[in-house]
């Protein structure tokens, strides 16, 4: 039997990912993410360790993600949170969100798949960019599943930026899957940002002499400090759930989505 191109390899990992319950999913070579806005911007902005960081990581406040030795492509994967089905984006102290659970036994039946069935290594990683995880959204335009808009989000034709993301890394050098050509943002009046309940895009806290064009939100306009208080808010705020037979009470969070809910895209 004759091997597989490489371009059939990514075609039957695309196909892989969306029979494990992927909506999307994408190829990105390392080397490319090493690189991209993120890592650029992420060590010149003022350090951030509020909601989404874990303390005592290997490089809190810094580029998270130390490459492993080997890795040379990132198959990113993304799973739609429609409006319509909320319950996947609250955090009810399980490991995340329903969401991120169920990201990270795809991610984790997709791993152990190209390891037994494509002979090849891999690692799946974690969430937070303090633990070695990286970019996702960087990741996951790079590997064509959409593009960052101007809410700050990765924006996907289907989905809009209703997705959540997760990533895995292989050795093997992989061509990335096309980067789209589309850009849901141009010519949109931007209801994205007038809803946010902070002000987050309300004006520009960075600029290009500062941190050249990879500016958040595409303009320097997109303040994760403002978003942040928000986070903090919604926290005070969860919502008391009571014990049942299975579980002791606890506290669910339903974090902001306003920005991403107002997109117009993918709908
Ligand atoms: C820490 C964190 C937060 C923090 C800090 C956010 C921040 N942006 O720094 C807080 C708590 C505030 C937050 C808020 C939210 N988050 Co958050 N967050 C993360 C986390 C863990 C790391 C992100 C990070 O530190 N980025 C570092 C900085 C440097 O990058 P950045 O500000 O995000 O902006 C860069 C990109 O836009 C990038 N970029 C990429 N491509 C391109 C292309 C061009 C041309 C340019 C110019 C720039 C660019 O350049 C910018 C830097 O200039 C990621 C998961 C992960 N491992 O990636 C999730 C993640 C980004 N969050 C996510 C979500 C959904 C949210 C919220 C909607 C809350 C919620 N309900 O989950 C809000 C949205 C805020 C917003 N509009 O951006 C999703 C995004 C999904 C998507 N469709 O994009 C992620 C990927 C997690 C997931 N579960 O999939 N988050
Ligand atoms: S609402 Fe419009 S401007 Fe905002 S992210 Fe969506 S497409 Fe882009
Ligand atoms: S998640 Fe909420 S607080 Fe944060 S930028 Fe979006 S709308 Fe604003």
């Amino acid at each position: 039997m004759t091997e597989p191109s490489k371009t059939e390899q990514v075609e039957r990992i695309i196909d892989k990912a969306v029979e494990f319950g992927a909506d999307l999913a994408g190829v990105a070579p390392v080397e490319t993410l090493k690189t991209s806005p993120s890592h650029r911007v992420n060590p010149r902005i003022p350090a951030y360790n509020g909601v989404g960081t874990r303390e005592g990581g290997k490089s809190q406040g810094g580029v998270g993600a130390e490459w492993p030795e080997g890795a040379r492509s990132a198959v990113v994967i993304a799973l739609a949170h429609a409006e319509n089905a909320p319950e996947l984006d609250w955090w009810d102290g399980l490991k995340g969100t329903p969401g991120n659970r169920r990201l990270m036994r795809i991610n984790k039946q997709l791993s152990d798949w190209l390891r037994a069935d494509m002979g090849m290594r891999t690692w799946p990683l974690p969430y937070h960019v303090e633990k070695g995880g990286i970019f996702l959204k960087d990741a996951a335009a790079a590997a064509g599943i959409g593009v960052v808009g101007r809410n700050n989000l990765l924006v996907t034709e289907t989905f809009g930026p209703r997705v959540r993301l997760r990533c895995l890394l292989v050795d093997a050098d992989l061509p990335p899957t096309e980067p789209a050509d589309v850009d849901p943002c141009d010519g949109c009046p931007a209801p994205c940002r007038d809803v946010c309940p902070r002000g987050a895009f309300a004006e520009p806290v960075y600029t290009d002499e500062s941190l050249g064009s990879d500016l958040p939100g595409r303009d320097g306009t997109y303040s994760r400090q403002l978003c942040n208080q928000r986070m903090e808010a919604d926290i005070v705020g969860a919502e008391p759930m009571p014990a049942t037979k299975d579980r002791e009470a606890y506290k669910r969070i339903k974090y902001c989505r306003a920005c991403e809910l107002a997109c117009i895209a993918g709908l």
